[in-house]
């Protein structure tokens, strides 16, 4: 695994460094975004909601079911939340910050856009290695075929993750393949195996994480999650992510039906 080492900041534009580097790589890493204090009341608020989600016995918002799992002690925990800032004015304002609109240039000149009422809205990932966990990893995959699955074009994204725990590459976590944005939709399609393929690629990118640090990848990028090498709390990874869309505005609500992806995912338990 290679180390990404560069050092970038978010502030009141995008540089032409970060533009150049996300051309070429497909992704980039803008540190300490959020201050720990501040991933600390989202932290608690995430805690809110989870156990709101749970006394109401909530399984799906907007046609995307949520993933349960055990957390370190045992008890039932929700390891990844969809549309989390329908719950919450303070994640509505973490993903209204405006930083984040200066995103918007690595999509020109396509007009881009945050809507937490789309695709999966702000998500929150919860991985963590235990016996009663259900979500540790995730598989080699591009976010793009989701679109194919729902009848509609390709058009170009980005994934915007908030990194709410360290992670230092050691611990596993996000791996990205640079450049891959730049294939072909076949190389995109067949590649790799989606999801079930998670082994090392001598090509991956691994990152040394802090809380409160921002990535953003390319929709067309290949990248996974691996697995962390640690048990229990110590294994824990908690982001959030927000996609910024282009294209045809199509909001979900609570009608929408669940995606063909979401029904198999849940029997091959990945
Ligand atoms: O958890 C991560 O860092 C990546 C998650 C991801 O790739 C996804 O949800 O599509
Ligand atoms: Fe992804």
């Amino acid at each position: 695994m290679n180390k990404f080492n560069s050092t970038f900041y978010l502030d009141d534009r995008l540089e032409q460094s970060h533009l150049e580097f996300f051309k070429n790589m497909g992704f980039i890493v803008f540190r300490n975004f959020l201050s720990p204090q501040k991933v600390e009341s989202i932290l608690q608020e995430v805690s809110t909601i989870e156990t709101q989600l749970l006394k109401e016995g909530v399984q799906k918002i907007n046609g995307i079911p949520l993933k349960f799992g055990k957390n370190p002690d045992g008890e039932l925990s929700i390891q990844r939340i969809c549309f989390a800032s329908l719950y919450s004015n303070l994640l509505k304002d973490v993903i209204g910050d405006s930083r984040l609109m200066h995103l918007k240039d690595f999509l020109r000149p396509f007009d881009a856009r945050i809507n937490e009422n789309e695709k999966d809205g702000l998500v929150i990932n919860n991985y963590v290695r235990t016996k009663g966990s259900s979500f540790s990893k995730m598989g080699w995959h591009t976010d793009c075929p989701r679109d194919i699955f729902l009848g509609q074009r390709i058009m170009p994204m980005l994934n915007i993750g908030i990194h709410l725990d360290d992670c230092p590459a050691e611990n596993g976590g996000l791996r990205v393949l640079p450049g891959t944005h730049k294939q072909g939709v076949f190389k995109m399609l067949f590649g790799k195996k989606y999801f079930i393929d998670n082994e090392d690629d001598h090509r991956e990118v691994g990152f040394d994480i802090n809380k409160g640090d921002l990535s953003v990848h390319c929709g067309r990028l290949w990248h996974r999650v691996k697995e962390s090498p640690l048990y229990g709390l110590e294994s824990r990874r908690r982001v959030m992510y927000i996609p910024m869309i282009t294209g045809k505005v199509s909001p979900k609500n609570e009608l929408s039906k669940t995606p063909f992806y979401h029904r198999i995912s849940s029997k091959i338990k990945i």
